[in-house]
């Protein structure tokens, strides 16, 4: 192992090669507490070249390796099961100049969120994707588990952002496509395949990003409604009559009780409801008069508020945007992200207390999501000892209503028994072939996505 120690430091320097456990520790367990491991090393290479060499030293010694961007994953991907180096990639933050004709930029992986939506905005562009954690969350992290977030109901997943992408593959050859041409039928499409591949194909180490128009005005409302029924009968109404609508977020009364305490906001409105949805709108001319003129015409609106101000945009977005943290604050949760058909949500959330309840009675569950998407963020509370049962009757439930086991927080570690509810055995053993084809070893990232080999 000392040879593979010297091998890493000759690759990325010695100060980026961490060994001593509280230097490594940050990198060892996941955003939420839940998952951890003990990592051989954590490297943290500035370049491709850097992360080739790398994979290299880690080939010829038969040392598998973890990928990790902003470590804000929550099933479980990036951090180790025990022994692999864990490549850090936050170090590759080379921003190219923004390509404004074709709308598109070259970035590093390691680049954050934030750090690219800024960058984009200087022209007028701005990133398809959003979400809450944008100032850690690396763009390199985020194509490879195919993020999700708040905006999707506009421009889709990550996936949909990607025009091109550089990748280290497993034997340490480099794939580079990112020329960024606008059409390009050449076969099969291996960036596409990187996208949502969770670090088991090959290593991202650039990314070319498609932007889209920035949308200076925007408007966000608050609905007050009786129930996740309602949100969903509204849906067709919200996108029919606002052509400048890009999110809806549901949540729901003990979600956003949670968030007040935790956070110190106050009620929305003067009585509680049992469920809200959030409304953004965005658009070249202000959106303000359109959103508020629908709103009023809305059945089963129980109250409503609307901002345009920045201020009042974020005190609104607070209450939706503070869950995760706030549910961090009050423990380790099983974090389940879930898609059924949208005419199925309703009975998603209306069956889940029960279900749950009778495989761990004493939890907290604390639902919310992206309604457009039927996404469903279940999180639960104390239940880390149940944590094996409470996923499995909430997954089956979802299989159940024709769902899928993970909308945008990929499979990671989290999932990997319960793949077979959402693809079929032909499918894994096809996506097992792709596997090892790439990675006939099984040096990257084993045991995420796919149950690790055990090798003879
Ligand atoms: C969100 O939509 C993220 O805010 C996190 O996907 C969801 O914390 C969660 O369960
Ligand atoms: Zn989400």
């Amino acid at each position: 192992m000392g040879t593979l120690l010297n091998a890493l430091r000759r690759a990325v320097g010695d100060e980026h090669v961490l060994v001593d456990h509280d230097l490594k520790r940050a990198y060892e367990t996941d955003w939420t507490g839940r998952f951890s491991g003990t990592a051989h090393a954590v490297v943290r290479p500035a370049d491709t070249a850097e992360v080739v060499a790398v994979v290299r030293a880690c080939r010829e010694e038969g040392t598998p390796l973890v990928i990790q961007g902003g470590n804000t994953g929550l099933v479980g991907g990036g951090v180790p099961a025990g022994g692999e180096v864990l490549l850090s990639l936050t170090r590759l933050t080379a921003v190219r100049e923004v390509d404004v004709p074709a709308a598109q930029v070259t970035v590093g992986a390691g680049v954050t969120l934030g750090m690219l939506q800024r960058h984009a905005r200087v022209h007028g562009l701005d990133v398809g994707v959003d979400l809450a954690a944008r100032d850690s969350a690396t763009i390199g992290g985020m194509v490879a588990t195919n993020a999700g977030g708040v905006r999707v109901l506009r421009y889709g997943s990550m996936r949909a952002q990607v025009a091109g992408a550089e990748a280290v593959l497993a034997d340490g050859s480099v794939i580079s496509r990112l020329g960024g041409l606008a059409k390009d039928n050449t076969g099969y499409d291996l960036v596409s395949l990187l996208c949502g591949s969770e670090g088991t194909l090959g290593i991202l180490t650039q990314l070319r990003v498609r932007l889209v128009p920035q949308l200076p005005a925007a408007a966000v409302a608050l609905l007050a409604l009786s129930d996740t029924a309602t949100a969903v009968d509204l849906l067709p109404v919200l996108r029919a009559g606002l052509p400048s609508l890009v999110a809806a977020e549901l949540f729901l009364a003990d979600g956003l009780a949670l968030v007040r305490a935790h956070a110190g906001l106050p009620p929305p409105f003067p009585s509680a409801y049992p469920a809200y949805v959030l409304l953004e709108c965005a658009a070249v001319t202000d959106p303000t008069q359109r959103l508020v003129d629908v709103v009023a015409e809305l059945p089963d609106v129980l109250d409503s508020a609307v901002a345009t101000d920045a201020a009042g945009r974020r005190a609104l977005w607070a209450y939706r945007e503070q869950h995760t943290e706030a549910i961090n604050a009050a423990g380790v949760p099983v974090k389940l992200d879930v898609t059924v058909p949208l005419g199925s949500l309703p009975t998603l959330v209306e069956r889940l207390p029960s279900a749950v309840a009778a495989v761990a009675p004493e939890v907290r569950l604390v639902l919310f999501g992206h309604v457009n998407e039927g996404n469903l963020h279940v999180n639960v509370l104390d239940a880390a000892t149940r944590a094996d049962a409470v996923t499995d009757v909430v997954l089956r439930l979802v299989s159940e209503l024709r769902g899928s086991i993970s909308s945008e927080h990929g499979i990671g570690r989290a999932k990997v028994p319960w793949l077979g509810l959402s693809r079929s055995a032909t499918e894994i053993t096809a996506m097992q072939a792709v596997k090892d084809a790439l990675d006939p070893r099984g040096l990257l990232n084993p045991g995420v996505l796919l149950a690790a080999r055990v090798t003879p």
